[in-house]
């Protein structure tokens, strides 16, 4: 400082390469905890750089060499808990043992930042976590600082719709909407593709994309050249998981200058686990999202190698033999309709499905059908005359994917399962509606 002088201090900062739920915490921060300045990392994640060069007067930030000389004295970690995403910081804080406070929303992150108390919160976005405090102190927000902290929310939350989202996220955006944040700003802050050598980038990645079957999994791939890296890539790739919606998505970048490739990943299933997955070659991130960079490698020989690797080591998709009910009740084309639909009532099920002598499916009977049946007087009539057909059914090796798209194709709630001519078991809309809840797309974990 001029005067000389030893001054305390309190700081507060995010994680290093500071995405918008950190910018939307440190607003926040300021507004709760007035007497802390804001520190910025030296990176600023690409998705967050425009709302922060627009909005970096309303945060007054510090650098982390100002800290130098300074004795500080409390310190304010937000949206992390890991050391390593600090250690910019820290690196510049020295003669002070100052008491830190963490206020993080990662539900299973363990705290290696030592001697800090931590505030966990089970929200969406770490912003929510602090807005929850502002609104419980009534503290009032310029329509500014409304929109920054609403963009932190709208980023970690997915538009508020991920898995992780609690009710308390819906909240404090109804809170800062009050408070005059511009939805119309948020929208443009969140649109991650708007450079034109961004949006290029993107139709030729989207004409070079190529489509594999491996283990039952969709798998995109791409190979694509570049003169040198450029920032944005990971939004690309997103950009092409939304439109292409594969399972995973693996795209290889060679970079020309530095002769090395970098594979961003990117999966909508628990079954491909990337962070696990790209291990070998020294990467790693999130289960839904990792990446890798490896040295001194060609593109289209890499991808060969990549292809292979995905072969023997991808688990195989889940498929009708696994979620199927099995064994499954059957009506034999010959009974009555009386008898199908005591036998329906016996086993308390609206349908089922209807099987010639040798067990094959010839058609579905519903308590619908038999009510045909019943106004028309003929409940000794063979199931046969009224049970509607023909019937659709599949094998048990299909993907969860081809069985949903039999479903809204044929408009069908139940699809028996055969094999060798013989019904084996059945997948009813049910069946898949829970297995997409037990495995809900949880595409990306909290930043
Ligand atoms: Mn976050």
């Amino acid at each position: 400082m001029k005067d000389g002088k030893i001054h305390n201090m309190n700081v507060a900062f995010g994680h290093t390469n500071t995405d918008l739920d950190c910018l939307g915490s440190l607003i926040l921060i300021k507004k709760l905890f007035p007497d802390f300045r804001l520190v910025k990392s030296r990176l600023i994640h690409p998705a967050a750089q425009s709302l922060y060069y627009l909005y970096e007067g309303y945060f007054d930030f510090l650098n982390p060499k100002d800290l130098m000389d300074e004795q500080i004295d409390n310190i304010i970690i937000v949206d992390t808990c890991t050391a390593d995403r600090v250690n910019e910081y820290f690196g510049n804080i020295r003669n002070s043992s100052p008491s830190i406070r963490i206020f993080d929303h990662h539900h299973a992150a363990n705290c290696d930042i030592l001697g800090a108390s931590l505030e966990k919160g089970n929200f969406g976005a770490n912003t929510s976590f602090l807005g929850k405090l502002a609104m419980k102190q009534g503290i009032t927000l310029l329509p500014e600082e409304a929109t920054i902290a609403l963009t932190g929310i709208y980023a970690d939350t997915g538009r508020l719709i991920y898995e992780n989202v609690s009710r308390e996220d819906f909240e404090v955006a109804a809170w800062l909407f009050d408070m005059g944040a511009s939805l119309k700003l948020v929208k443009s802050f969140l649109e991650t593709i708007k450079e034109d050598d961004q949006i290029l980038l993107l139709n030729q990645l989207l004409l070079s994309v190529e489509q594999f079957n491996i283990q039952g999994h969709v798998i995109l791939i791409s190979n694509f050249e570049l003169d040198e890296n450029i920032p944005g890539l990971a939004a690309i790739v997103e950009k092409i998981m939304d439109i292409e919606n594969p399972d995973a998505y693996f795209a290889i970048f060679s970079i020309k200058k530095s002769k090395t490739i970098l594979l961003i990943t990117r999966s909508q299933k628990e079954k491909i686990d990337l962070h696990e997955l790209l291990q070998p070659y020294g990467g790693g991130g999130h289960h839904l999202a990792a990446s890798a960079k490896i040295s001194n490698r060609e593109g289209p020989e890499f991808k060969e190698e990549f292809l292979a690797y995905l072969e023997k080591s991808l688990a195989p998709a889940t498929r009708a033999k696994d979620i199927m009910k099995s064994p499954v009740h059957a009506i034999t084309e010959n009974m009555s309709l009386l008898e199908a639909s005591l036998f329906l009532e016996k086993v308390e099920l609206t349908s089922m499905p209807v099987v010639n002598d040798s067990g094959t499916p010839t058609g579905f009977i519903s308590l619908r059908d038999i009510m045909k049946g019943r106004k028309a007087n003929s409940m000794k009539s063979p199931v046969r005359a009224y049970m509607s057909k023909p019937v659709i059914f599949s094998n048990s090796s299909i993907t969860m994917r081809e069985i949903e798209r039999i479903f809204f194709k044929h408009h069908i709630g139940h699809l028996p399962i055969v094999e060798e001519g013989e019904l084996v078991g059945i997948v009813t809309r049910w069946d898949y509606l829970e297995y997409r809840k037990r495995t809900a797309d949880d595409r990306r974990t909290p930043e």
